[in-house]
């Protein structure tokens, strides 16, 4: 039952021998004709990665804005809610209900969450802005303590310290009371939060870092490289990607994700929003997600909110979708350009797993039963791709199938199916996202993306059937 999956997306494919030759080439290798994945988080998991939006927790009451969150993303970064200001308001007191609003909504919908962020100069609650010396620089690891140990195991990854580099020709880091308490004080967070929180992913996060020729692209560049030289853990490289006419998408884009990524971290499109409106706005677009899916480890891409109207600057139309919740021609060109595929890291797994026997369930009273059978799917440093596939042994009118990984690992993406996650978050059910009735002998299947945080073991599957 095993699917290969090549290297490359349809699109390159095609790009490189022509229609008919990536035909040709396309049966010799047997790959399947995948459908076109037809929402953001569907075509985004065909090469392993997610698609994520900010999310307001004030906003969580509106049908159409939940409705294109569910539907189209399955990432969620909470655009305020676990900013140091929102979640310790008093000192030692600590507030989470509004971040909580938005970590259960994105678990009960199957959704992953990154925290967004544990150490910045600004969004500082009062009575933190007014210290200084060893005072702030426990204050401040203690907060860090605090909220990633509330949050563990909930959370994909972290922007441990948010945008700590200054702009301009400098190179040099931004001054602020936390950047006063000692240039080591990034490396504290990060050492704190290993500690509260092992299996969240730490990403250092900033703005104007695209364009690789940038001053400040090259100082988080360095320190970077120096965190990983010495044993800083470091997991990731946040790119906002906060574009406009003055900051446009850089056309070396791809060279400073690849550049960062050769450092041995992730990447990640943390805050994308383009000012603009047509086709300009969708090239510029297409151009990011083009970036990302070129380099192996840009693991996923995020916007920084849902519709028009609910960005931090509306006035520069720079989302997906109208203030109306209509698809925008920029969603177009994201979507056709992650159905392209992108490139996979030509080095995997290090060692060969062995495969989960398939489970069968007795067949229900007075019905079928069903057979989950799993096979691998692609496979990339730090994660690999599941197919499972359900098969009626006589008529059933519905199935549920549970998907079981092993901590550390974690579900990051889901694909054709309604999922929804134990307390643990290492039990996955998933259910059909149509009827789910199948005649006797019929299959279907759902996919999925696993996180596997150095533990290559295959999921264990079952099916039950109704
Ligand atoms: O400025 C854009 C983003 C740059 N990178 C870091 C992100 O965290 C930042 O997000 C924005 C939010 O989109 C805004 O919504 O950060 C701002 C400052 O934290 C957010 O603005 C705040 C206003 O300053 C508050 O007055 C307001 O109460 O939004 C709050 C909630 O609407």
């Amino acid at each position: 039952m095993t699917t290969p999956r090549h290297t490359y997306g349809r699109g390159r494919l095609a790009a490189a021998f022509g229609g008919l030759a990536a035909a040709t080439l396309a049966v010799a290798i047997a790959v399947p004709a995948a459908a076109a994945g037809s929402t953001l988080q569907a075509a985004a998991s065909e090469s392993g990665r997610y698609f994520g939006t900010a999310i307001a927790a004030s906003r969580l009451g509106d049908g159409t804005y939940t409705s294109i969150a569910n539907r189209e993303f399955n990432m969620i970064t909470a655009e305020n809610e676990m900013k140091m200001d929102a979640t310790e308001p008093s000192r030692g007191q600590f507030s989470y209900s509004s971040g909580d609003r938005i970590v259960n909504w994105a678990r009960q919908n199957g959704k992953q969450v990154r925290g967004h962020a544990l150490a910045w100069h600004s969004q500082q609650p009062g009575w933190m802005q007014n210290l200084s010396g060893t005072d702030l620089r426990n204050a401040m690891l203690n907060h860090v303590t605090q909220v990633a140990s509330y949050y563990k195991g909930k959370i994909y990854a972290w922007d441990v310290v948010n945008e700590a580099f200054a702009d301009g020709s400098s190179g040099g880091r931004r001054d602020s009371n936390l950047q006063r308490t000692g240039n080591d004080w990034i490396e504290a967070a990060f050492r704190a939060a290993r500690a509260a929180d092992p299996n969240a992913k730490l990403c250092y996060n900033d703005y104007n870092t695209d364009n690789w020729s940038h001053a400040k692209t090259q100082g988080v560049y360095t320190m970077v490289r120096d965190f990983k030289s010495r044993g800083v853990p470091i997991d990731c490289v946040g790119f906002q990607a906060h574009f406009n006419s003055g900051n446009p998408v850089p056309s070396n884009y791809h060279t400073t994700l690849q550049n960062f990524a050769d450092l041995g971290v992730d990447v990640q499109i943390t805050e994308l929003d383009i000012e603009g409106s047509g086709s300009s706005q969708a090239q510029q677009y297409q151009g990011v997600v083009q970036a990302c899916l070129a380099v192996a480890r840009c693991t996923g891409i995020t916007v920084w909110g849902v519709r028009d109207s609910d960005s931090w600057r509306a006035s520069g139309t720079p989302l997906l979708f109208d203030g109306s919740g209509n698809k925008k021609a920029a969603y177009t060109s994201v979507l056709n350009q992650l159905n392209a595929g992108g490139t996979t890291n030509p080095n995997p797994n290090p060692t060969t797993p062995v495969p989960t026997p398939t489970t069968t369930t007795p067949p229900p009273t007075g019905g079928g039963s069903c057979t989950a059978t799993y096979s691998e799917g692609q496979k990339w440093g730090d994660r690999f791709n599941g197919t499972v596939t359900i098969r009626a042994n006589g008529n059933i009118s519905g199935w549920t199938s549970t998907v079981t990984v092993r901590s550390p690992q974690k579900i990051i993406a889901t694909w054709s199916g309604s999922p929804s996650w134990d307390s643990s978050g290492n039990v996955m059910t998933m259910r059909p996202s149509g009827s789910g009735a199948l005649s006797s002998g019929q299959t279907t299947s759902f996919g999925f993306t696993v996180q596997h945080n150095g533990t290559w073991t295959w999921p264990s599957v079952t099916c039950a059937a109704s």
